[in-house]
C-alpha cells in the first residue's frame, strides 16, 4: 500500500507517513533548489546534510509547502522544472516577426488585431542600438540602480506565490512593498535573492522610473547626466499609443501613480512563477525579455472556461487551474477541464525579444533562468472600447457617490461643479466622444456586449522615442478633454442627470444609462442641426 501524505503543518512541511525529521521548505529550497519535489525524487537526488530517515521513503510522498510560515513561501521557489503540457494537440505556434522584414502597415494591422488572433513576438525589438545583453545581467543592474536617495514606498514593489492565493487572488500572488520585507532598493532586492533570503520573491511590476531611473531613455535630461542614460531604453515605435496616460493618478491601471510610472520592471530568480491571470481593465501588454528565458503559456478568451475559473469576494475572476503544472495533484480537480483546453500558445521570451499579449487573453509565466524584464500595460485604438466599458463602471461609482451627497442634502449646483473636476469623468466624456466618432463598423456602443469585429489601426512610428516624449504626445492627442471644455460638458450632464428624475432609489446601471443618454441626445440633435 502506498503511504499517504496528508500536511498537518501548522508551518514546517513535516509530512504524516514520511520521513519523522522535519524537512522544511527552507532546508528545501536552499539545498535543492525546489520546494514541491515530490519525496521520491529528494531520495533519488540524495537528502539535505543533516537529515535522517528511519523508513524507506516511497513516491507517493509529496512535500507540500501550503502550510509554510511566510518566510519559508518568501524564501522558496515553487518548482524547479515547468511539466510539459501533456495535450500536445492543443499547443499553436506563436507568431515571431522581424520588424525591419515587414512593412510598417502590415505589423500595424497585426498589433491591431491581436485581441483576434494571439500574441505576438518582435525580435530583437530594439536592434542592437539600444539593446546590449551585457547592460541587463544582475551584476550590471547592481550598478546600474544604485540609488542615490531610497525610493519612498510603495517602491519597489514585490509578489511571491502564495499557494493558499491560487483560486482567490491575482495570479495566485501576495503583493508587497519591499520596504514591509526589509528590501530598500532593487540592489538589496537582488541581494536578497541570491543570498536565498528571498528567493521565492520577484520585484513585480516595480515602476522603472522609481526603481531604477536609468533603465528609462529621456529627451529632458541635462547634458551632464547623460551618460548615466547609456543603455537606457525608449519607448518603442511599435506601440505609439496610449489613452491612460493622460489619466495619470486618477487613471484605472496606474492606480496613485504618476503618468511615468509605466513601464515596470521585474527581477526575477529562475523557477519562480506567476500563476495564470489576466490583466485589469481591458489593458494589452508588451514585456520586453533583457536577460534569462521565460517560458510563456497564453490562452485565448474563449478558454476562461476550461481554467476553473471563481470570483473573489471583489467580484474579480481568479483561476484555480495550474497551467504551469497542469498533472500536478493540487490540480486534480480541474485536471479535466485543463484537457478540454483546445489552443494554447507555448513560446519562450529572451533576451531581446519582445512579446505582445493581448487584452482579456489569459497568460501564465513561469522563469527558466534568473531574468529581468520591461513591461507596460496600455490602452490604444484596439482595446479602447473595452477600457471606456472598465472606465464606465469607475464613473458609476463616482455617480453613487453623487447621489448619497445629494440625499445628504449637497446643493445640485455645488455638486455638479465638485464632481465636473474629477478628470475621470472629464476623460470618460472625451473617449465617450472620441469611440463616437469612429466609423460604425470599429464601435458597438459602451453600455452593450462588445461586438466590434474590425480594430482601428495606431500607425507605428519610424523611430523609438524618449519616454517623456511618449508621454507628453499622449497629453497632446487628447488636449480636448482637458480642464475646459469636457469638464463643462460633464457639469452639463450631471445636472441633466440629477433634473431627470429622482436618483436615490436608481440601480447603478440605470445611473449610468441616464449619464450616458445626455451625449446621444446632444449626438442626434448635432445630426438634425
Ligand atoms: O513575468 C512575469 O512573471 C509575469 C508577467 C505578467 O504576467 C504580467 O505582467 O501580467
Amino acid at each position: 500500500m502506498p503511504m499517504t501524505c496528508v500536511d498537518h503543518g501548522p508551518f514546517a512541511c513535516h509530512e504524516d507517513g514520511c520521513p519523522s525529521t522535519m524537512i522544511t521548505c527552507y532546508a528545501l529550497a536552499a539545498r535543492l533548489s525546489a520546494c514541491n519535489l515530490n519525496f521520491g525524487e529528494i531520495w533519488k537526488v540524495g537528502l539535505p546534510d543533516g537529515i535522517q530517515v528511519d523508513q524507506p521513503v516511497h513516491h507517493q510522498c509529496a512535500a507540500s509547502c501550503s502550510r509554510c510560515t511566510a518566510d519559508e513561501l518568501r524564501a522558496t521557489v515553487a518548482v524547479s522544472e515547468p511539466r510539459r503540457w501533456p495535450w500536445p494537440s492543443a499547443l499553436q505556434p506563436v507568431e515571431s516577426v522581424f520588424a525591419h522584414n515587414m512593412s510598417a502597415a502590415a505589423l500595424a494591422h497585426r498589433i491591431a488585431i491581436a485581441g483576434t488572433v494571439g500574441p505576438l513576438i518582435i525580435r530583437q525589438a530594439y536592434g542592437e542600438a539600444f539593446f546590449r545583453p551585457e547592460a541587463w545581467s544582475r551584476e550590471a543592474l547592481r550598478n546600474r540602480c544604485a540609488p542615490t536617495a531610497p525610493p519612498a514606498p510603495p517602491w519597489p514593489t514585490i509578489a511571491y506565490r502564495e499557494p493558499a492565493a491560487i483560486g482567490k487572488r491575482w495570479a495566485g500572488l501576495h503583493f508587497d512593498n519591499g520596504a514591509a520585507q526589509g528590501v530598500r532598493d532593487l540592489v538589496s532586492l537582488i541581494d536578497a535573492q541570491d543570498a536565498g533570503r528571498l528567493r521565492g520573491v520577484v520585484l513585480f511590476d516595480s515602476p522603472a522610473n522609481r526603481t531604477c531611473p536609468p533603465v528609462l531613455l529621456r529627451a529632458n535630461v541635462e547634458d551632464n547626466e547623460r551618460h548615466k542614460l547609456l543603455d537606457s531604453l525608449p519607448a518603442p515605435r511599435f506601440f505609439p499609443r496610449d489613452f491612460e496616460v493622460v489619466l495619470g493618478s486618477e487613471g484605472l491601471w496606474r492606480k496613485g501613480g504618476a503618468p511615468m510610472d509605466d513601464p515596470d520592471l521585474f527581477v526575477s530568480k529562475a523557477g519562480t512563477q506567476t500563476h495564470v491571470h489576466i490583466d485589469a481593465h481591458c489593458t494589452r501588454f508588451w514585456m520586453l525579455g533583457l536577460s534569462g528565458r521565460k517560458l510563456w503559456r497564453v490562452l485565448p478568451p474563449d478558454e476562461v472556461s476550461n481554467l476553473a475559473p471563481s470570483r473573489n469576494d471583489k467580484g474579480g475572476e481568479h483561476f484555480l487551474a495550474d497551467v504551469l503544472d497542469p498533472t500536478a495533484e493540487a490540480n486534480a480537480d480541474v485536471g479535466a477541464q485543463l484537457g478540454s483546453v483546445g489552443r494554447l500558445f507555448e513560446f519562450e521570451l529572451a533576451p531581446g525579444d519582445l512579446v505582445l499579449i493581448p487584452e482579456g487573453w489569459p497568460h501564465a509565466v513561469h522563469n527558466l533562468d534568473d531574468t529581468v524584464a520591461l513591461t507596460y500595460n496600455f490602452v490604444d485604438e484596439a482595446n479602447l472600447e473595452c477600457y471606456v466599458r472598465s472606465l464606465r463602471a469607475h464613473v458609476g461609482k463616482l455617480l453613487v457617490k453623487l447621489v448619497s451627497q445629494l440625499a445628504q442634502g449637497r446643493g445640485r449646483q455645488d455638486a455638479a461643479d465638485a464632481f465636473s473636476q474629477h478628470t475621470a469623468l472629464a476623460y470618460y466624456e472625451h473617449l465617450s466622444e472620441h469611440v463616437a466618432r469612429r466609423s460604425p463598423r470599429h464601435r458597438s456602443g459602451l453600455g452593450g456586449a462588445a461586438s466590434t469585429t474590425v480594430a482601428p489601426v495606431d500607425s507605428i512610428l519610424e523611430e523609438h522615442i524618449p519616454w517623456d516624449t511618449f508621454a507628453a504626445r499622449q497629453h497632446q492627442h487628447a488636449a480636448g478633454h482637458e480642464r475646459g471644455t469636457a469638464s463643462q460638458r460633464v457639469r452639463a450632464r450631471l445636472l441633466a442627470l440629477m433634473e431627470s428624475g429622482p436618483l436615490t432609489a436608481e440601480p447603478v446601471e440605470a445611473l449610468l444609462d441616464r449619464f450616458d443618454a445626455w451625449s446621444s441626445a446632444r449626438g442626434a440633435a448635432k445630426e438634425e442641426l
